[in-house]
């Protein structure tokens, strides 16, 4: 019996708790009334009464000890509990991390604004989208490759009047809906998501963005068409960019043309963005064809008009040298993270 009492004074003693746990098992396991020194104090009443005097003595050491123990750990849990809690409320808050808009959105916002001062209303229309806002009424000829079903994706070959249902594949639709409805002068963007079927590669998606201008009215030259396009290149690049035009070739404008501006990788020296040539290509324009203005009711003889239309990802490439089309859309916060621009949105 000396023996297990020493034992257990050894246990008690060098015994610590790290939780409330730790010390409610402690004081189950030696303090309780079933605990193992109760258990002792129940086999003294069989020890012989000349020995249970010095049993009792250092059984009583026992109890002390494992109580004074019990305490001591008690009193430690408390203070580093309190410790814990111990906030001081009058600090300033952490702030939230909040995320940022998509770098697309960013350039979205950036052309909207520039030519918002312009004087150019924001117009939104369908993505799924009939056969004669999408073509026909655009002048493309019945046999044009775009209405393809390599390049297109269609949801329904004939609807209820006759024409394919689709995706739409540039967002001049929703000019012809606004030229349909309203009479000029009409001068409007309308930016959004456009859907070729195309194999995805760094150089290809099979959606991506849009913004597309149109200025109907009387007397709109081609000359307007330029210092709009000039003007905006400035705003968006800086003022010494330079813009240059190529004759190109689009069924639903004539003239047509090609709008370059000076590479901002090289500033025109040639590199691998540019191909050498020191000029990258940022928007397709042209007079609307007299056909286009006819099919939506608007008198070619009375009025005339520009349009234009650029890729928001080439903008984008150009703005923060984005040089995968995937990484758009994969979502990945580290490319994301990226484009965080603290108070303005
Ligand atoms: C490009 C070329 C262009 C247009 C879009 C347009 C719209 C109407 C009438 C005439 Cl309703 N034109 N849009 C005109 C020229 C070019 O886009 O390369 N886009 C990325």
């Amino acid at each position: 019996m000396e023996n297990t009492i020493e034992n257990l004074l050894h246990e008690v003693k060098s015994f610590s708790a790290k939780t409330k746990q730790d010390l409610e098992s402690f004081r189950l396991k030696y303090i309780s009334k079933k605990g193992a020194i109760g258990e002792l104090f129940e086999n003294l009443k069989q020890i012989p009464a000349d020995q249970k005097k010095q049993f009792g003595k250092i059984l009583n050491e026992l109890k002390q000890a494992a109580e004074a123990k019990f305490t001591e750990l008690n009193d430690k849990l408390q203070s580093s509990s309190e410790e814990k809690t111990n906030i001081d409320l009058t600090l300033p808050p952490v702030p939230n991390k909040v995320g940022n808009l998509h770098p697309l959105t960013l350039t979205k916002n950036r052309i909207i604004e520039i030519f918002e001062r312009l004087g150019f209303n924001v117009a939104d229309g369908p993505e799924i989208e009939d056969d004669w806002h999408n073509f026909s009424a655009l002048n493309f000829p019945d046999n044009h490759p775009a209405r393809e079903m390599q390049d297109t994706f269609f949801i329904e070959k004939k609807n209820a009047e006759g024409g394919d249902v689709l995706l739409r594949t540039h967002t001049s639709n929703v000019q012809i809906r606004l030229l349909e409805k309203q009479k000029p002068p009409v001068r409007a963007i309308m930016p959004g998501r456009v859907y070729r079927n195309e194999a995805i590669s760094a150089r290809a998606h099979c959606f991506f963005h849009q913004v597309e201008g149109l200025y109907v009215d009387r007397n709109v030259s081609f000359a307007d068409l330029k210092q709009t396009l000039f003007h905006f290149a400035k705003e968006m690049y800086g003022k010494d960019i330079k813009l240059r035009l190529r004759p190109s070739f689009f069924p639903f404008t004539e003239p047509s043309a090609e709008i370059d501006v000076t590479c901002l990788i090289c500033k025109g020296e040639g590199c691998v963005v540019c191909k050498r040539s020191g000029w990258v290509e940022i928007a397709g324009a042209g007079m609307v064809h007299p056909n286009v203005l006819r099919n939506c009711g608007v008198d070619p003889e009375e009025f005339t008009g520009f349009a234009f239309g650029m890729g928001i990802e080439r903008v984008t490439q150009l703005r923060y040298q984005v040089n995968d089309l995937r990484l758009y859309s994969e979502n990945d916060i580290r490319f994301l993270r990226q484009f965080h621009t603290e108070g303005t949105a």
